[in-house]
């Protein structure tokens, strides 16, 4: 397949560029793919069905995307939580080289420099169209935004032509979307205040009226009342503009559509942020009490029927065959992380994180191996693929796919050859991070220096892998992390040390 696939490639994007589109041998006016990246909020490695056939939770659409192309067993964030997860994303760089890539409020600058070269830059460059919407959460603006006014540099300053997206994370302030570079909706007379210092005169808290919420806060998120819940963050006015959590599925999924609809010679990336299963989970009434596990596995629900509804909709429009779509997550699952929502009580036999330990915030596996698909149909065989790949590859390997630069200084690697199953190996190693500390993997081993730290958060009721010795785990025999071999595999651990540091220094 190798051959044939780097043939068609050659021919086609080696052809003749004519008003956007690639003329390719005799199959002529046959265009460069489409790209889609699909990035879900806290979905676990367990939570999809494909994944883990046996459980009750089904997610049918999701599992379209595995039965139509390749599941990695081995599919990475770099980040167990948002914000670096999104950087390594975009940049091909490891978040933590920027001392700013930590789970940023509402209010925050734009932490990409609008110099670098993106992942959205990258696409440009090749011809294509760009677009994000959806979860954003890498900041916006250089400090002191007026949220009423031009708001930038945000993704359009990076690469995207356009964008529809929530600043940050639908538990924080401003609750309104970001239209290009300005409020969507917003009325002129219907002026939009946000801190993250402290209150606007006169306005409820979830901490001073609980009588106004639908949703109450199990830890934090008790400021400014949105749509009768409490979030992180204060703000005043924008009535106008203000989202409704329960038709935010939706939303994005209109302008997904329509952004796709307006493509015409261009090919196009387009970056897709699922809000769900992120708090608060208020997914719409049609799927409300349908999952049997709360408002998380309602919200999951929804998030699978808006990859149903993408992909229906490329198919009638005929481009199902053209596109590549990638769908993973940015970090590992939580159950509890911060609003009493039933997850915890509505649990029951389902493991959010399947068979690995930790989730969200851990520096285990759970933190940040997750879902991870890539489906291109008539292109890539459908199957199982073992190879290590991680979002910070997307960069090299679409640079590599499209015939533009490699850019070597990044940390992104071209592992195109594993994303389209033809390499089973990937990446040799990776470091992850969770809360700005780092752990390593390298082959089958996973390594853990000391962290000071608790080993354990009883807000989210699971492992941080935080250790005052260092950790080693063998994850093809032990892939729940649970013998540390670091007192007895002395020559592994040494290795992976100086591995480890080498990178890192
Ligand atoms: C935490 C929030 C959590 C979530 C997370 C970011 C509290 C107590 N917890 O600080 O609810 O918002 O930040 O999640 O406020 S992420 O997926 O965007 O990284
Ligand atoms: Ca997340």
């Amino acid at each position: 397949m190798k051959i044939i696939l780097q043939k068609s490639l050659n021919v086609c994007l080696a052809g003749t560029v004519m008003a956007g589109a690639v003329s390719c041998g005799n199959t002529a006016g046959k265009r460069k793919p489409n790209v889609i990246v699909i990035l879900a909020d806290d979905l676990g490695y367990g939570d999809v069905s494909g994944y883990n056939p046996a459980q009750t939770l089904h997610t049918p659409n999701i599992d379209r995307l595995i039965n139509d192309g390749l599941h990695f067993t081995c599919g990475y964030a770099t980040s167990a939580t948002s914000t670096p997860s999104r950087y390594a994303l975009m940049t091909g760089m490891y978040p933590w080289r920027n001392k700013n890539a930590r789970i940023l409020p509402g209010d925050a600058p734009l932490i990409i420099d609008t110099a670098m070269q993106t992942l959205p830059r990258m696409f440009r460059n090749a011809g294509y169209s760009t677009g994000a919407v959806g979860k954003w959460h890498l900041g916006l603006g250089t400090g002191n935004i007026d949220w009423n006014g031009h708001i930038a540099p945000g993704p359009r300053e990076i690469g995207y032509d356009y964008c529809y997206i929530m600043a940050a994370t639908n538990d924080r302030v401003p609750c309104v979307y970001v239209e290009n570079n300005r409020v969507a909706g917003l009325n002129k007379n219907d002026t939009i205040e946000v801190s993250y210092v402290k209150n606007f005169e006169g306005e409820p808290t979830g901490k001073d009226n609980p009588e106004l919420l639908k949703m109450h806060p199990s830890h934090g998120h008790e400021q400014s009342i949105v749509n009768g819940v409490s979030r992180i963050g204060y703000m005043r006015g924008g009535k106008s503009a203000l989202w409704i959590d329960e038709t935010m599925a939706k939303t994005f999924l209109d302008h997904v559509k329509s952004f796709i609809d307006r493509q015409d010679s261009q090919p196009f990336f387009l970056y897709y942020g699922l809000h769900q299963p992120h708090v608060p989970r208020l997914p719409n009434e049609m799927f409300a009490g349908k999952s049997g596990l709360g408002p998380r596995g309602d919200a999951i629900l929804e998030a699978d029927w808006c990859v149903g509804q993408l992909l229906d909709h490329l198919e009638a429009k005929g481009l199902a065959e053209n596109t590549i779509i990638v769908f993973t997550s940015d970090n590992g699952p939580v159950v509890d992380d911060g609003y009493r929502d039933d997850a915890v009580e509505k649990l029951g036999d389902h493991r959010p994180a399947g068979a690995l330990r930790g989730g969200k915030y851990s520096l285990f596996d759970g933190g940040t191996r997750v879902p991870f698909v890539l489906q291109w149909k008539g292109t890539v065989t459908p199957g199982t693929s073992d190879a290590m790949v991680c979002q910070i590859d997307l960069y090299n390997s679409f640079a590599a796919l499209l015939r533009q630069p490699v850019d070597h200084q990044k940390d992104s690697r071209d592992v195109m050859d594993a994303l389209l199953g033809e390499n089973p190996t990937g990446r040799a190693d990776l470091v992850q991070e969770a809360q700005g500390k780092l752990a390593y993997r390298r082959g089958h081993w996973a390594y853990i220096p000391p962290h000071q730290g608790p080993a354990f958060s009883k807000w989210t009721n699971s492992d941080l892998g935080n250790a005052p010795y260092e950790q080693l785990y063998k994850l093809d025999s032990d892939i729940g992390e649970t013998e540390n071999l670091a007192p007895t595999q002395l020559e592994k651990l040494e290795e992976m040390r100086q591995q480890f540091n080498d990178i890192i220094r």
